[in-house]
């Protein structure tokens, strides 16, 4: 039995339809509710009516990708309570509809971030990056936070400040907006004023007040999750280490871990984002799946590539750090183990994350997603759904 082979659609607004989907082969849609605001309750209707509209174009909702977590639950502030109520209601709701995984973050104030989302690549396509001496100058002399030279070393200042000084207005503009302007399945956006305000919110949460509150969060929605029949899976923070003076939780094996054990169930689960992690040198990919695979409840499959200055590009999905066979290799390995051991829940989706700016969608009259084009993630799930076929064909024989 194939891993389910999965693709993220952002709703009706998404550019790539659901019949576009379908054509590249996926079979199941990871999606959310994104015109609803952070808090509120996902309502049966409201799930139903997407549910119904994925199940018209004959795939299936494999995967909820977000249920938001407000920012108050993640400081334990103002309306926490409330919103965690909420938040209970959303999942017995989904449950209700047949739903049966949900992914989160718990990474403070900003989700996903990159500096760029056209980097030029050698074959002509255009990939998301992370360039750090950019994001410096970014927060240091654009967004002037305060004390944010101390996150860095005398050599990385002087960069930015050199990138800062060359740098055109439009430059700058663009930086500004490709970090806080929020990118898809982003949440929020900001502008440079709001932003300094939200991250003073954060004066008072350290490390270890975001874990506590995490665990806290977990140790509240994983027994309803139980009850809705719903497996949570966090996904890590990205990228993989503090940024902004903020506290990331979630970024390391050791992380992951801890998440598990803060309340020991199937329900409370990971989203395995091979990107994500793989930015870290010191994560085992394929370690981390013999690991924790029991856990695994979801899976992003894309192969970053780093440089020694902290940089990083997305490269093609077989190519850059991440050990993809062997990280395939053990995820089937995961899946069989449960099929055998008689598991339920013995279902792995994955969906081909972000992919390349390519082809037609270099088009600059053609409206795309940075990141979720459909040329590139075509190309991502065609690599991966083909390593996957000779690797199950390879255990087979054996
Ligand atoms: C980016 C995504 C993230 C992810 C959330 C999960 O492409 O992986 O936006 O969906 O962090 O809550």
């Amino acid at each position: 039995m194939p891993l389910e082979q999965t693709f993220r659609w952002f709703g009706t607004k998404d550019p790539v339809p659901l019949a576009h989907i379908r054509q590249a082969g996926a079979t199941g849609i990871v999606t959310a509710l994104h015109h609803l605001p952070n808090g509120v309750i996902w309502t049966v209707e409201e799930i139903q009516k997407r549910k119904a509209e994925i199940e018209a174009a004959g795939l299936t909702l494999s995967v909820i990708e977000s249920v938001p977590v407000h920012e108050d639950i993640k400081k334990r502030t103002g309306n926490y309570r409330e919103y965690i109520e909420n938040y209970k209601q959303s999942l017995i709701n989904l449950g209700k509809c047949g739903i049966d995984t949900v992914c989160y973050n718990f990474m403070p104030v900003l989700d996903w971030t990159r500096t760029d989302l056209d980097a030029p690549m050698a074959d002509g396509s255009t990939a998301l990056r992370f360039d750090a001496t950019e994001f410096a100058a970014f927060e240091i002399y654009i967004l002037k936070r305060p004390n944010a030279e101390a996150s860095y070393t005398v050599a990385q200042v002087e960069k930015a400040k050199a990138w800062f000084e060359n740098s055109s207005e439009a430059q700058r503009a663009k930086l500004v907006k490709n970090i806080i302007a929020g990118l898809p399945g982003s949440e929020e956006s900001f502008t440079v004023e709001e932003f300094l305000v939200v991250l003073e919110g954060y004066k008072e949460v350290g490390e270890k007040e975001l874990r506590a509150n995490l665990y806290e969060f977990l140790r509240e929605i994983t027994p309803v999750a139980e009850e809705a029949g719903i497996n949570l899976a966090i996904h890590p923070d990205d990228p993989p280490y503090p940024i902004l003076g903020l506290p990331r939780v979630v970024s390391t094996e050791a992380d992951a871990k801890q998440i598990l054990e803060a309340y020991e169930s199937p329900n409370n689960g990971l989203c395995f984002c091979t990107g994500s992690y793989g930015v870290r040198e010191d994560n085992d990919l394929v370690g981390m799946v013999e690991r924790l695979g029991d856990r695994i409840n979801f899976v992003h499959l894309r192969a970053t590539k780093r440089d020694a200055e902290g940089n990083f590009h997305e490269a093609d999905h077989l190519a850059g750090d991440v050990d993809m066979y062997g990280v395939m290799k053990a995820l089937v390995t995961e899946q069989r183990k449960r099929i055998e051991t008689g598991r339920e829940d013995y279902r792995l989706p994955f969906r081909p994350d972000h992919g390349h700016r390519m082809l037609d969608d270099l088009n600059p009259e053609k409206r795309t997603n940075p990141g979720y084009t459909a040329i590139g993630r075509l190309r991502g799930l065609a690599e991966l759904r083909g390593l996957e076929l000779g690797i199950e064909r390879g255990l087979d024989a054996k």
